[in-house]
């Protein structure tokens, strides 16, 4: 009995929820995907650091002379580019909120973040 009234409370929100709104509100209520750029140039990630919301693509550019690589620092790792020449490109789409450290596989030290909000 309590379930059936809680399943019953649960579909007159999403329908009113539905109605309301004209569309998911689920949806609604996140912000909507993005796509942002990043470019390596001089040895570096710029910007360095980057918030998206869920969902953006973020693209990797090497506007550099030499090559670059974008690799996730995770275990397992989220990302991993191949060896990026110059005006080569990256992509990758972020689905899950978190924070995403990153480096250059070739140069270790270059590193950058992505947060995901
Ligand atoms: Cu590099």
């Amino acid at each position: 009995m309590r379930r059936s009234v809680s399943v019953a409370m649960f579909v007159a929100v999403v329908v009113l929820g539905t109605a309301a709104l004209g569309k998911d509100p689920v949806v609604a209520a996140q912000q909507k995907p993005q796509t942002a750029e990043v470019r390596i140039d001089n040895f570096s990630f710029g910007p360095a650091a980057l918030t998206v919301s869920v969902g953006s693509t973020v693209t990797w550019t090497n506007r550099d002379d030499i090559p670059h690589t974008v690799v996730s620092s995770d275990d397992p790792k989220a990302f991993k580019s191949k060896v990026l020449d110059t005006d080569e490109k990256f992509s990758f789409t972020f689905t899950k909120a978190g924070t995403y450290a990153y480096f250059c596989s070739i140069h270790p030290k270059m590193t950058g973040k992505v947060v995901v909000q």
